[in-house]
């Protein structure tokens, strides 16, 4: 069975759109009889939805059979045209019959099958036997709390998007603070790396090496720079792989935004931050290419994120590895940045070839926090006024700790709701380039329902309406 499901709310979309057109053309008004057949037969009508399918309803106009070549002459015309052997296959309880097409129609020949049976005058509708799914809806404990995933004008519209697909075949590498253990992550973490090559900031008592875990970033006060404050350990890359990919339906916490896809955990921040030099080597290595001492990554990136920011100009050392992972067919996807101004003076958001993510709140607004401008491609949910974005975290304030959940807010926090949307398009469609991902993305938006005049680029992310764009690969 190669029917794609259809979900409900796609499928009342699809049939809407080709009311309207047929009430534009009229071609999907019955032709007038040519058989003899009562008078009283009401007008023929059809959903002549332009979906693939292999089976029909038919509804037999009222005394088809009793005349001449009867109910066979409806697609006697149609089916010498396309080629087909159509047979009925059973009656149904409405009073149509299921007729069978023989094989699988593709959408433009399910429509001219349709046309075709009503245009004999012996059919009063068909329609074809399209699959129904219900919406994948997860049933993880603490989902209701995701509005950032759902089908409201805030949120990202996910399950119709799930529909298709929840992102299997892809993987997506977190550049970040590295992983903690946790329940709702661990089955979709592949190994990673940790390029941390200060001990100082690593704390595990080496430079690079195999192991991403997360050994805390905490700070006294005045350790980072002159009048910083002490700070307890983020746990930042445990809250933001949650979003990209936590596993989904297994009976804890949260669900991912691509809970189908696999995350590669790369360390690159770790006490007081991350060097350009060892996040631009992450780059390259998380897409697949070679880093001198690093052992060649068995699992190259389709997707990369990086919730990294500073003030500054773009690095040529980033923008040098940012173009080898594209050209390598990773999609960047990068914060805008927390301080409420242009993102043209955030790096990496002003670096060319990535994708840049301002957040929204949960009214749909601009975060009061999130950076905006012409350099922003979309905007995803990063929580703010109303509520923050729940995902996976860790007890610990220092040292790992506990497994835990807790909100988060930041463009931080919105630029993985996008790097899962990428992995899910790349599902869907894995010749999809970067490029085309990116445009996908953007086409797929829709204005921010708390309006943005500051520049939100093409709007908050729809990931439902953004997988409706992508075609399925030809054969
Ligand atoms: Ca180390
Ligand atoms: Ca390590
Ligand atoms: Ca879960």
């Amino acid at each position: 069975m190669s029917n794609p499901s259809i979900s409900r709310a796609g499928r009342r979309a699809l049939i809407g759109a080709l009311a309207a057109a047929a009430l534009a053309t009229g071609a999907l008004a019955a032709a007038p009889a040519a058989t003899a057949q009562p008078s009283a037969t009401p007008p023929g009508h059809a959903h002549a939805e332009a979906a693939p399918a292999s089976d029909f309803i038919v509804k037999f106009a009222a005394g088809a059979s009793a005349h001449g070549q009867g109910r066979a002459h409806a697609w006697g015309a149609i089916a010498a045209q396309l080629g087909l052997k159509p047979q009925e296959v059973r009656e149904l309880a409405t009073g149509a019959t299921l007729v069978s097409a023989g094989r699988e129609l593709d959408p433009a020949e399910s429509v001219a099958f349709v046309q075709g049976l009503l245009a004999s005058g012996v059919v009063e509708y068909a329609e074809p036997d399209v699959v129904f799914t219900a919406d994948l809806t997860p049933t993880d404990p603490r989902y209701a709390e995701q509005w950032d995933l759902a089908a409201t004008s805030a949120g990202m519209s996910l399950p119709a998007a799930w529909d298709r697909t929840t992102g299997a075949g892809v993987k997506v590498a977190v550049l970040d603070t590295g992983r903690t253990a946790h329940p709702d992550l661990d089955a979709n973490m592949l190994p990673g790396y940790d390029f941390i090559s200060s001990t100082t900031r690593s704390r595990d008592g080496n430079g690079r090496d195999a192991d991403p875990q997360d050994e805390g970033d905490w700070s006294a006060a005045g350790e980072c720079s002159t009048g910083s404050a002490a700070k307890n350990s983020s746990w930042h890359g445990t809250h933001v792989a949650g979003t990209v990919g936590a596993v989904m339906s297994n009976g804890a916490g949260v669900a991912g935004v691509a809970a189908g896809a696999k995350i590669v955990p790369v360390r690159v921040l770790g006490k007081c931050g991350g060097s350009t030099s060892d996040i631009a080597d992450a780059i390259i290595w998380a897409s697949g290419g070679t880093v001198a001492g690093v052992p060649a990554n068995p699992n190259p990136a389709q997707v990369i994120n990086m919730s990294i920011g500073g003030i500054g100009a773009c690095p040529i050392t980033y923008q040098t590895a940012i173009d080898a992972a594209v050209a390598r067919g990773a999609t960047v996807v990068v914060s805008a940045g927390d301080d409420a101004t242009d993102a043209s003076g955030q790096r990496p958001a002003n670096c060319d070839n990535v994708v840049v993510v301002a957040a929204s709140d949960k009214y749909g607004s601009l975060a009061s926090y999130s950076n905006y401008g012409s350099a922003v491609t979309v905007t995803a949910p990063g929580g703010g006024s109303g509520g923050g974005i729940l995902s996976t975290l860790n007890a610990g304030t220092t040292v790992p700790g506990a497994a835990t959940y807790g909100t988060k807010q930041g463009t931080s926090m919105a630029a993985p709701h996008i790097a899962g949307l990428a992995a899910l398009l790349k599902s869907a469609n894995p010749s999809l380039t970067p490029a085309q991902i990116e445009a996908l993305i953007q086409q797929g938006a829709k204005p921010l329902p708390g309006g943005c005049s500051l520049g939100c680029g093409a709007g908050l992310a729809d990931a439902a309406a953004t997988l409706a764009l992508v075609p399925a690969p030809q054969p």
